[in-house]
């Protein structure tokens, strides 16, 4: 059910065509992965109709995943000053590669079914709980330093998978201390998320914030993978991902994981998603 590196679905563009181009396009990386940042920018652009151009990140010849690979991302570095995926172009506007800028041009988009909410309360309690998942030091951002601890207290030294995360833990100040802070952190993130909800569920809502499905809710379902993936048969990501970088062995940040909580990102998927995840 897997798919490997060279099995997907998608079409990508390269950069150099893709800037050629007007309109949407969406850096995605072309790796089967449901990179949380990535699935999330999907999910927002799926919900809202939008149609965009896939792009790849790497250069021609270079994979995909990260510069530790290996390869090179000078053409996406050149064209949007960074180094990581999602990034959205909108005709010649400044590429935007933060989570927020490009929640803001889905919606000015497409604003509707708008995914921000009306309410002041509710928009900044949306706006400050997505930060928990997706901003910097947020859940899947502190998540890196559990993913590479494993491999880089483990790995041989001329093991050929270890360049990737000895690249990831120097990106992300990864030390053994830093890890710790990091699977205490996610622990409190997962609990905030599950007493949000348990308050949502007593005033009768199905959703996150308010009444209504906003991008907090597609946020935890992007992100819950993480921790927790999807099955096979709905994500048919790499196998070499699942388990390790996509998973959760700290029995503390597992307890906090509520049912509620998984059968949410469950909910979400199947009401307003796409199944099986696309690559
Ligand atoms: N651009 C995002 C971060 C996106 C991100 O880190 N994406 C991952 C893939 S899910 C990535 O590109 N990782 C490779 C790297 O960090 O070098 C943000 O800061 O809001």
């Amino acid at each position: 059910m897997a798919i490997g590196f060279d099995d997907l679905k998608i079409k990508y563009e390269e950069i150099a065509d893709a800037r050629k181009m007007s309109g949407l396009r969406v850096v995605l990386g072309a790796y089967p992965i449901p990179g949380p940042w990535r699935e999330s920018c999907k999910g927002i652009l799926h919900v809202k109709g939008l149609k965009y151009v896939p792009v790849r990140t790497g250069n021609p010849g270079s994979p995909d995943v990260a510069l530790g690979m290996g390869g090179s991302q000078s053409q996406l570095i050149e064209w949007t000053g960074q180094a990581s995926a999602p990034v959205m172009a909108w005709n010649d506007e400044k590429p935007r590669s933060g989570w927020v800028d490009q929640l803001n041009l889905a919606e000015r988009l497409a604003p509707e079914p708008s995914l921000v909410p009306a309410k002041v309360e509710d928009r900044a309690l949306m706006f400050g709980l997505a930060n928990e998942l997706l901003g910097e030091h947020g859940l899947v951002w502190v998540k890196r330093l559990l993913m590479v601890h494993g491999p880089l207290n483990s790995l041989p030294a001329d093991d050929p998978q270890r360049p990737f995360f000895t690249y990831l833990g120097e990106k992300y100040g990864y030390s053994p201390e830093a890890a710790e802070r990091a699977a205490l952190r996610i622990r409190d993130i997962v609990l905030a998320f599950d007493a949000q909800l348990s308050r949502q569920k007593a005033r009768g809502s199905k959703y996150l914030i308010g009444d209504s499905l906003s991008a907090l809710d597609i946020y935890w379902a992007a992100c819950c993978a993480i921790l927790h993936p999807l099955p096979p048969e709905q994500c048919p990501m790499a196998d070499a991902f699942r388990g390790g970088a996509y998973g959760n062995d700290d029995p503390r940040i597992e307890a906090a994981l509520s049912p509620a909580l998984r059968d949410h990102r469950d909910f979400i998927y199947a009401t307003h998603l796409e199944f099986p995840i696309v690559f």
